[in-house]
């Protein structure tokens, strides 16, 4: 309950910060986009901790928006210069609203980032949830913003829901990485990626050994401590 009072507190009083983590084209290293991952200072606490909460008290849904709004002014610089896309989280209740699309669309024409620059990072349960919340997906994606699917790998749902979502890309979850890259696992979760003409983004990777075999497996793009832990905008090199 503390944290709930806290957390009310701290939108209103600008408390939130975004740090950002490369993704990396594992064909030459580029930086070709940024997480956004939302940090709450002075105390850091874990967004695994407080992200339920603001789901539960409904103030995901202000944050997020505040989310989309910062992450598209900081990154509209960056893909001017360097092309850099920026990806955001967005929880399932964001997508209950049902101005969700144009609403987005409106942040991207106020901040003046290209729809091309945008990538909507949503995870499988909440993808394959309902209909409704798909097409609105499905909208922004006719407008060329980029929809991935986060922790892919995790979720219960059957595969076959990936074929008529409106996905572009895979984040396979960093237990897979960290399990071995080299796994059946991985392997069928590339193929499948392949078949389906999706692009992948491996999480976690922290050596250069499972960016080389990831590589060699046909998975395109990379994100982990091996390049670079989420930092402050201030710190990010492209
Ligand atoms: O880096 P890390 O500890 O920051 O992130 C932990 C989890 O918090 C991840 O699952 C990530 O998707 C989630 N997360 C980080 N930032 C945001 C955000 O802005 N919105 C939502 N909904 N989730 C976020
Ligand atoms: O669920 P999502 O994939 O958005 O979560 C991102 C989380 O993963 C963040 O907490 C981030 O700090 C963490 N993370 C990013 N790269 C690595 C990595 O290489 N290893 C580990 N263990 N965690 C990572
Ligand atoms: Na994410
Ligand atoms: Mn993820």
């Amino acid at each position: 309950r503390e944290l709930a009072s806290g957390l009310r507190r701290a939108l209103a009083a600008g408390e939130f910060e975004l740090h950002y983590q490369p993704v990396v084209r594992l064909l030459d290293e580029r930086v070709t986009a940024v997480e956004a991952l939302l940090r709450w200072p002075p105390g850091g606490v874990p967004p695994l901790t407080f992200i339920p909460v603001a789901e539960a008290i409904g103030m995901i849904v202000p944050l997020g928006w505040w989310v989309l709004r910062q992450a598209c002014t900081d990154a509209r610089a960056w893909f001017e210069r360097d092309g850099v896309a920026v990806t955001v989280n967005v929880s399932g209740h964001q997508l209950r609203e049902e101005d969700f699309a144009e609403r987005v669309l409106a942040v991207l024409d106020e901040t003046g980032l290209p729809p091309a620059a945008l990538v909507l990072e949503l995870t499988e349960s909440v993808l394959v949830d309902d209909a409704e919340r798909t097409a609105r997906l499905g909208l922004l994606r006719e407008r060329g913003v980029r929809i991935a699917v986060d922790d892919f790998g995790t979720g219960y749902s059957s595969l076959a829901y990936l074929v008529h979502l409106p996905v572009d890309i895979l984040k396979i979850d960093r237990t897979f990485t960290a399990s071995g890259v080299d796994s059946t696992l991985m392997k069928v979760i590339l193929q499948l990626a392949e078949g389906l003409s999706l692009h992948t983004v491996a999480e976690g990777v922290e050596t250069a050994a499972q960016a080389q075999a990831l590589k060699a497996l046909g998975c395109q793009y990379a994100q982990g401590y091996l390049y670079s832990r989420p930092v402050p905008a201030a710190q990010l090199s492209f």
